[in-house]
């Protein structure tokens, strides 16, 4: 079954990847794209999206700039893991088409009124802003939306601090709201995504795809993998958002247990963490799941299989 979705996202090279294998999987319908600031400024990220649009062929998908700040909190931005650009590496060809006029909040509220009940699928990929406001600026989407599967947190080990992940820490008010709606909602957090990591082989398959937005993902992990490398000491870098639309398409390429999650909104040292209770059993109306265990070699054949769908792209 094809599965609607909305990427809410900030690329960011991870995100970008992301967005590589939502267009090229024939099981995703990718309804809108969506951005909010977050690895770099709104205006950075969302140049970034029209830039991989063109360098995938995305056409005919609306593509709408969002929150410009955090709820709250002043902005925070990551150049030391994706560079002055947000998606430094490759050359960025120029965007060939412009965002659409809506704010980003008014396009996933109007895509998921639009659409029968439970058919959308909201994938975030940076932090919550758009979708905090969404859900407090039309409060029925919580109930009509089929499912949120984030990229954010972990239940073991932070990347922003040594308890709070970059996307949760950023705006961990909008992530409250988000996490305390009774939506589905499935945590793609670091547990899992630093088992994604771009493994040498993983790096060669891609390699033997040979088209250019193969070379383009090539030239991405790169740079990733030296910034991954340098300020976090990972051999390889792990490729988060990539995850969290892996799991939509097959939720079987990793385990999930239902636990409660919730925000850590006032600890001076865990500010932003997501604290889940994996005491068992879970209460009956526990409407979040963690996910756990990532089959690595059916994750990077779907990023593969996408890629070799997309195919050659002349720009
Ligand atoms: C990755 C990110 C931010 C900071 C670091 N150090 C690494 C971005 C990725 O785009 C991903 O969505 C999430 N935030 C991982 O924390
Ligand atoms: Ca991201």
């Amino acid at each position: 079954m094809v599965k609607k979705i909305i990427l809410d996202c900030d690329p960011g090279h991870d995100d970008a990847i992301a967005m590589l294998l939502a267009h090229g999987n024939p099981n995703i319908e990718l309804l809108a794209v969506t951005t909010v600031v977050g690895n770099q400024t709104l205006e950075k990220v969302t140049r970034n999206a029209l830039a991989v649009a063109r360098i995938a062929n995305i056409t005919g998908v609306p593509f709408a700039a969002g929150s410009a700040r955090p709820l709250i909190r002043q902005v925070e931005i990551a150049p030391d893991i994706h560079g002055d650009s947000g998606l430094d590496g490759p050359v960025l060809p120029e965007p060939a088409f412009e965002v659409d006029s809506r704010h980003a909040v008014d396009l996933i509220i109007e895509t998921i009124m639009s659409h029968p009940p439970k058919t959308v699928t909201i994938v975030p990929t940076a932090g919550l802003t758009n979708i905090a406001l969404a859900a407090r600026l039309e409060p029925r989407i919580v109930e009509r939306v089929k499912e949120v599967v984030l990229m954010g947190g972990g239940y073991h080990v932070g990347n922003w601090s040594a308890v709070a992940e970059f996307n949760i820490k950023i705006d961990p008010e909008a992530a409250h709201i988000v996490f305390n709606e009774k939506w589905p909602l499935t945590m793609v957090g670091l547990d899992l995504t630093h088992q994604a990591l771009a493994t040498p082989d993983v790096v060669e398959k891609i390699r033997a795809v040979g088209t250019n937005p193969a070379k383009f993902v090539l030239e991405l992990l790169e740079f990733f993998g030296t910034m991954y490398k340098s300020a976090q000491g990972f051999d390889y870098p792990p490729v988060h958002d990539p995850c969290a639309v892996a799991y939509v398409i097959d939720p079987s390429v990793m385990t999930t247990q239902k636990v409660p999650v919730d925000i850590e909104l006032t600890g001076t040292l865990t500010l932003g963490m997501t604290v889940a209770d994996f005491r068992s059993p879970p209460p009956a109306d526990c409407h979040t799941q963690v996910a756990v265990k990532l089959d690595h070699q059916r994750f990077w054949d779907l990023v593969v299989d996408a890629l070799e769908r997309i195919g050659e792209v002349k720009i």
